[in-house]
């Protein structure tokens, strides 16, 4: 399989994803504001969204959306427990946080605030409505481990990534002491280090914008 990136993006939630679970990828970088991958190919005859992450499989067939593209790639290996199986409660309780986090923090927030399209005006506003969702998760992760409790999952790794943007929008995470611990507890992690030096980035530099 295929997996379009544009380094330090969301795209490196499902690239964290693959090295927790042991599924093998080609990643094949896509320049940022260009559709246009390394090699010069037009990255939009292949994904007319124009959006990383994209999957195309092994036949050929593609799939987009960073929350479908992280449960495709957590269910080839379910042994590894990183994401509940299908039609279990906690399946639901899983995708409760992957569209909380693609609509409310990465598209609802993240994507207004850092890019320059958007007003000056609106960013003040928007910023607030960012603490308050993000005050929201730190309630949560005060008393539980991980997002699903105490099995570290794909929503991890995905809010993880957003986490990684809150220097470029003004926001310090210390502010938000049980997120805070949790964002430093899983940039620790075997598997988030080298996908971060795999894209050229580092922890401390918190890996590109979304
Ligand atoms: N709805 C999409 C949004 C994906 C998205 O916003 N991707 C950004 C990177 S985080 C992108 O491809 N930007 C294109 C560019 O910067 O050229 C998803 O959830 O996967």
């Amino acid at each position: 399989m295929k997996l379009f990136y544009i380094p330090g993006s969301c795209s490196l939630a499902p690239h964290i994803l693959a090295r927790e679970a042991g599924v093998d990828l080609a990643l094949i970088r896509v320049e940022r504001g260009q559709s246009r991958t390394e090699s010069g190919a037009d990255f939009k005859a292949l994904n007319p969204s124009g959006y990383v992450p994209f999957l195309q499989l092994e036949d050929g067939r593609g799939l987009s959306e960073c929350a479908v593209i992280l449960q495709y790639l957590a269910d080839q290996a379910p042994t590894k427990g990183l994401i509940p199986p299908a039609g279990h409660h906690e399946r639901y309780l899983a995708q409760q946080w992957l569209n909380y986090i693609a609509a409310e923090l990465h598209t609802g927030c993240y994507t207004i605030l850092l890019r320059p399209a958007y007003g000056a005006e609106v960013k003040p506003f928007v910023l607030g409505l960012l603490q308050t969702r993000l005050a929201y998760v730190d309630r949560h992760l005060s008393d539980h481990d991980f997002l699903l409790g105490p099995n570290y999952s794909v929503a991890d790794i995905y809010l993880w990534v957003t986490c990684n943007w809150a220097q470029y929008v003004g926001l310090d995470l210390t502010s938000l002491p049980a997120l805070h611990a949790w964002h430093q507890r899983i940039g620790a992690r075997p598997a988030v280090q080298t996908a971060l030096r795999t894209e050229g980035l580092n922890f401390k530099a918190a890996a590109g914008r979304t």
